[in-house]
């Protein structure tokens, strides 16, 4: 790994904000491709920070820090993920369901599904099922729900339900994803897809257009 991306991965870990954003406009600057100052560089980072979590090395306020730092380097690389100019493909409403505060992840998703040409309304953390079913108005095709804890999977259940009680499951596609969600949950459920990460979520999404 080269010395900037390693510094980048550190100051993550640390949640040294100020040098997180450094790292990446330096990264960036030195011609490395934005995916991988994302998943070498932050995403790695992260999955280290949960690992620190699990271990009893890191409490919930590091891992406040080192997600405050990995947002700030997120907005860096926004426009680099996002395209511009494109007419919607359609419109996904996203959110992280009831319970669950985790939205990096979720705003990864709503970047790239904008970087493939989606309108995305995003909901934001702890979103109740009725609303979700309230957002789905004429012109949503796609409904996105990400959970990360196991916890909180119950509550896309939830939301499932209440789309189909109101009679909308026709309307919409659903996708579900996080990282304790799999294929099989997704199909236990009723969603209409599972995607891994952010980017096979904006392929499934479009894939649900065509
Ligand atoms: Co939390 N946390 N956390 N946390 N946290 C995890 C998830 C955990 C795995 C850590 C661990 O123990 N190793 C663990 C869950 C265990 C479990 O349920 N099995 C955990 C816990 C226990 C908790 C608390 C309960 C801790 C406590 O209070 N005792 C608490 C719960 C709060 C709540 O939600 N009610 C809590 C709190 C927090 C913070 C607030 C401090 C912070 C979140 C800040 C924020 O999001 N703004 C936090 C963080 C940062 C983490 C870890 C370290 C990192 C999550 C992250 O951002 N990853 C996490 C450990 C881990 O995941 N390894 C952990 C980077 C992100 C890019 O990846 O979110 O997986 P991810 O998203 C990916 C894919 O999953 C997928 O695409 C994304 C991009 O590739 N994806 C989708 C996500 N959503 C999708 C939707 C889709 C499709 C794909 O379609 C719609």
């Amino acid at each position: 790994m080269s010395e900037v991306m390693e510094t980048l991965y550190e100051s993550v870990l640390e949640g040294e904000k100020e040098e997180t954003l450094e790292c990446v406009q330096k990264a960036l600057d030195e011609g490395i491709a934005p995916d991988k100052v994302l998943n070498e560089g932050m995403i790695a980072a992260m999955k280290e920070v949960g690992q620190l979590f699990e271990d009893g090395d890191y409490f919930v306020p590091e891992m406040l820090i080192a997600a405050r730092a990995m947002q700030a380097g997120l907005e860096i690389l926004r426009p680099k993920l996002v395209a511009s100019g494109i007419e919607p493909v359609g419109k996904v409403v996203l959110g992280t369901v009831k319970g669950d505060l985790h939205d990096i992840g979720k705003n990864l998703v709503g970047m790239m599904l904008e970087g493939a040409g989606f309108d995305v309304l995003d909901l934001g953390t702890d979103v109740a099922p009725e609303t979700f079913v309230e957002a789905i108005t004429d012109d949503v095709d796609i409904i996105g729900l990400s959970a990360l804890l196991t916890t909180t999977m119950p509550s896309m259940q939830a939301t499932i339900k209440a789309i189909h009680e109101a009679g909308l499951k026709d309307k919409v596609k659903i996708m579900v994803g996080g990282a304790p969600v799999t294929t099989e949950y997704a199909q236990k459920i009723n969603a209409d897809g599972y995607a891994a990460d952010a980017g096979q979520a904006a392929a499934l999404a479009t894939s649900f257009i065509e």
